[in-house]
């Protein structure tokens, strides 16, 4: 099918793999990356890019309508840690961004939407094992409470309105191509980079601090496989739970520890760590597997394999 699609926050740890990932299956010409910076030569140089800041409703309204846009992919966000710092900032971008792209909906410019949500939703009211779909959500981080509400205004707009927004709550996902920024579970892409480059990592959480992670590639195909999935068999219109991995960075660290035997993690917790004892360590996706066959590829093994071996050759 023969679609132009608009992601917000290209440049992104996940928005940069993803518009690849886009490219490649519906060509570079269709697939329009935007962000308020400029980003990678691969994503740059392979397709158009606009820089675009989410929370101009008018720039928005512009680009999607100079490229025919049919689909937009919210990828833009101020994450957990970040968002601590500055919570009126991360609340009017996290919200108003989606706003606008929910209206553009509304208003029929353009036809569907993905936008993340996060495990941030769950609080520590929330069982702590197996987090089910639908339970109890107390969230205590500015970015946990953005990401709740905009789930329920996505479901909202879905149900009044009709608008076919799709979405999940990512676990941390652990990449090579991009660096996260300002989340907490960022540690765990760090700690990779760092045993490469001096064999040695400060880890900002505690040792034994079990969060849900994913690899890279999983989230991707769970974005596009989900994207694709005939709306018939979605039952969630707020956010799909989506698991691969529950770890914690003694496990990561002593997995890498069989490939680089010298590599030390010493664990010095700062202000990350209160928000990662609120979120739960594994959360349960049976809804995401019933409905539209999810299923993750990697392991915490495959994963140290990929990681080690794409960082110390980035070209492969
Ligand atoms: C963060 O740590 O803030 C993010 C997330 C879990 O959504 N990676």
């Amino acid at each position: 099918m023969r679609k132009n699609i608009l992601i917000i926050g290209a440049c992104g740890q996940i928005g940069n793999e993803l518009t690849l990932a886009l490219r490649h299956r519906y060509g570079n010409e269709r697939v329009i990356a935007s962000d308020i910076r400029e980003g990678s030569e691969n994503l740059m140089d392979s397709g158009p890019f606009e820089l675009l800041d989410a929370t101009n409703h008018d720039a928005l309204e512009e680009v999607v309508a100079h490229y025919e846009i049919d689909e937009v992919y919210l990828m833009a966000a101020m994450l957990s840690a970040t968002a601590e710092k500055f919570p009126m900032r991360a609340w009017n971008l996290n919200m108003g961004s989606l706003f606008h792209v929910l209206n553009l909906a509304k208003e029929k410019k353009i036809n569907k939407v993905f936008w993340p949500s996060s495990i941030a939703v769950f609080g520590s009211t929330t069982q702590k094992e197996g987090a089910p779909q639908s339970t109890m959500m107390e969230p205590n981080t500015v970015y946990g409470i953005s990401k709740l509400a905009g789930e329920r205004w996505c479901a909202y707009y879905y149900e009044k309105y009709g608008v076919d927004v799709r979405s999940v709550r990512y676990p941390g996902l652990i990449s090579w191509k991009t660096l996260p920024g300002g989340g907490t579970t960022d540690y765990a892409v760090e700690i990779y980079h760092r045993a490469l480059a001096d064999k040695k990592y400060t880890c900002f959480l505690k040792e034994d601090t079990r969060l849900p992670m994913m690899f890279m590639d999983d989230a991707i195909r769970a974005t596009m496989e989900l994207m694709d999935c005939n709306p018939k068999n979605l039952h969630i219109h707020s956010s799909y739970n989506l698991s691969a991995m529950s770890l914690c960075p003694r496990e990561i660290a002593s997995n890498i520890q069989k490939y680089i035997r010298d590599f030390e993690v010493v664990y010095r917790p700062d202000f990350r760590q209160t928000i990662a004892d609120s979120w739960p360590s594994s959360i349960d996706d049976f809804q995401a597997r019933n409905d539209w066959g999810w299923k993750p590829e990697f392991d915490m093994e495959r994963t140290t394999k990929e990681m080690l071996a794409h960082l110390k050759n980035p070209t492969n």
